[in-house]
């Protein structure tokens, strides 16, 4: 299940720090994933990507953007992925996903690309952002010793804040703004909990009351080795080279009887109905799916004939607790 990759990957590119007015900034980040099952038990996605990225720091600042370079996907089409007052408009283009680095290599090479920008509420233009050599992190992300099951077993006792132990990673020569950033969303893609620490950190604390009871969340936590130039950009601006290792793990803070949909200690038909429903909207971000996308109970982000078994076994069992 690849719920929500793309954009996670890319938000580590979002370019955080826009400088002045009119302030324009490109960035870069390629970016490999993980998933992690069990303590231990890390296996990559072998989807290495890249987001393209130009930033504009106003509200409908540019019209059109594309980006012409040396390679095979050139020109890169780009689309808008933010527009707001507060955060101004951010245009993406993305590689193909591919089976391994040297693939997404020879595919985004190192070397000039040139963003050209067709003028809305900010001036257009030409300019050239230079992407760097791939320098990822050796280290693999990974939640150590046991992190990965106490963070299942955490509904048990949501009272005391969560404590958890992580790999980190060293950090490549001449990066200069590398961090491990690590966030928690649920799977409906709200963000209930975010850190960003530096590459050394070899623990992290979720708060007590961080995460709340009764829904099914994922974490990511990025390995990203960043290399920053402030003021490369335009008016201010920056550019951004990122390269990131990201591993995503599952949890879920719902009772012992999932299944029970409205929360009545039986699984029945009013149960059904309401599974039923779900399964038509599929998706657990579909802005019609109900709040906490009930009926994903398998945590994943859709509601799709794998919940549909475990659906039909508890509705066979009718009392949720049979004892
Ligand atoms: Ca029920
Ligand atoms: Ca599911």
């Amino acid at each position: 299940m690849k719920f929500g990759v793309l954009a996670a990957a890319a938000m580590v590119s979002a370019v955080g720090s826009l400088a002045s007015a009119q302030a324009v900034s490109f960035a870069s980040s390629k970016a490999e994933n993980y998933l992690q099952t069990g303590d231990g038990a890390v296996t990559p996605y072998n989807d290495w990507s890249c987001v393209l990225s130009i930033a504009g720091d106003t509200f409908d600042a540019f019209s059109d953007c594309s980006i012409s370079y040396a390679g095979p996907l050139s020109p890169i089409t780009m689309g808008i992925v933010g527009n707001d007052a507060m955060f101004g408009q951010q245009w993406y283009g993305y590689s193909s996903l591919n089976p391994d680095l040297a693939s997404l290599d020879a595919e985004i090479p190192p070397g000039d690309y040139t963003f050209d920008f067709t003028g809305n509420a900010l001036p257009g233009g030409s300019h050239v952002f230079t992407l760097l050599p791939s320098a990822f992190c050796v280290e693999t992300p990974e939640l150590l010793s046991d992190t990965y099951s106490r963070l299942q077993s955490y509904k048990d006792d949501m009272s005391l804040d969560f404590i958890g132990q992580m790999s980190g990673f060293a950090d490549q020569p001449g990066a200069n703004s590398s961090s491990i950033s690590f966030i928690v969303y649920d799977t409906q893609g709200r963000v209930f909990w975010s850190t960003n620490l530096p590459p050394t950190a070899i623990s992290f604390t979720i708060p007590t009351g961080s995460i709340e009871p009764g829904r099914a969340y994922f974490g990511v936590m990025f390995y990203t080795v960043s290399f920053f130039d402030a003021g490369a950009g335009i008016n201010g601006g920056n550019h951004t080279n990122s390269f990131s290792r990201n591993v995503f793990f599952y949890f879920n803070t719902r009772g012992p009887c999932p299944a029970d949909i409205n929360e009545d200690t039986l699984v029945d038909d009013e149960d059904f109905v309401l599974f039923a429903q779900a399964y038509n909207i599929l998706l657990c971000g579909d802005v019609a799916m109900p709040d906490r996308c009930p009926a994903d109970l398998t945590n994943e982000g859709v509601v799709d004939d794998t919940d549909f078994v475990q659906f039909a076994q508890a509705y066979d069992q009718l009392l949720c607790n049979p004892e």
